[in-house]
């Protein structure tokens, strides 16, 4: 045999099996990644209160519909997430430990206002 010719498929093999098993797993973990979702209006989040797995991954979606633009703060774990007037986004958190994280938003200091609790 040709010394290079039993490489070729052993590393397209190794590189399928490397990619399947990184690329299934990841897949799995987004779809099952809770998701809570928070609008901002009227200078508030509703709700204010959102109880979420601890040790767990999750998803925020955040709807503005403020007029104006909102940023939606964490201090622990430290977290930002700026969106316009009528915009969706979402931001991902790390697993937290049982434990209750406030959240604000940062251009309607007084209103809103909100935390995660961990359980
Ligand atoms: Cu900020």
């Amino acid at each position: 045999m040709i010394p290079a010719s039993p490489m070729i498929p052993a590393t397209a093999l190794a590189a399928a099996f490397a990619f399947g098993a990184l690329a299934a797993p990841a897949v799995a973990r987004a779809d099952e990644m809770p998701t809570f979702e928070v609008v901002a209006e009227n200078g508030r989040f509703m709700p204010e209160t959102i109880e979420v797995p601890a040790n767990t991954r999750f998803r925020l979606q955040l709807t503005n519909r403020n007029a104006g633009p909102e940023e939606f703060e964490t201090s622990a774990p430290f977290k930002e997430l700026v969106v316009g007037p009528g915009v969706t986004r979402s931001t991902i958190f790390p697993p937290l430990k049982p434990g209750t994280y406030p959240f604000f938003g940062e251009f309607h200091h007084d209103t809103a206002k909100g935390r995660f609790v961990a359980k």
